[in-house]
């Protein structure tokens, strides 16, 4: 298995995981961006975001888990950012599909 996200899905590789439900994992992000910085993934390898369009119940589950994850780190009334780097070019460097979920802070403009 050569992928990151699955090898954590596996519990091969450690992480700080701070929501779990069947089908989704979160954890902290390594580098994180903004004092909360959560990354969502389907537990299934699926290499991006437009992907999760073949299971609408997984992606279904996987906003539902962000919601989650903002409640419980405090972010949901103050506001966060769901943000989905697609392909090389958005600087998706991990291919398994993944949900960022960036608050704490007021965030800046993208790009
Ligand atoms: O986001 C990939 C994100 O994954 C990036 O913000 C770093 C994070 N990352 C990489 N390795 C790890 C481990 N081992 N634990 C937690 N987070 C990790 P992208 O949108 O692909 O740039």
């Amino acid at each position: 298995m050569d992928c990151l996200f699955c090898r954590i899905v596996a519990g091969e590789i450690p992480a700080t995981v701070v929501h779990e439900t069947e089908t989704t994992l979160a954890f902290r992000d390594i580098a994180p961006q903004a004092p909360t910085h959560v990354v969502l993934v389907p537990k299934t390898h699926t290499p991006h975001a437009v992907a999760l369009a073949e299971d609408a119940q997984l992606l279904a589950d996987l906003f539902a888990a962000a919601g989650e994850v903002a409640k419980a780190e405090g972010v949901a009334e103050s506001g966060y950012r769901l943000l989905f780097n697609t392909g090389a070019d958005a600087g998706q460097t991990v291919f398994h599909a993944h949900l960022h979920v960036l608050g704490g802070k007021q965030l800046g403009p993208l790009a």
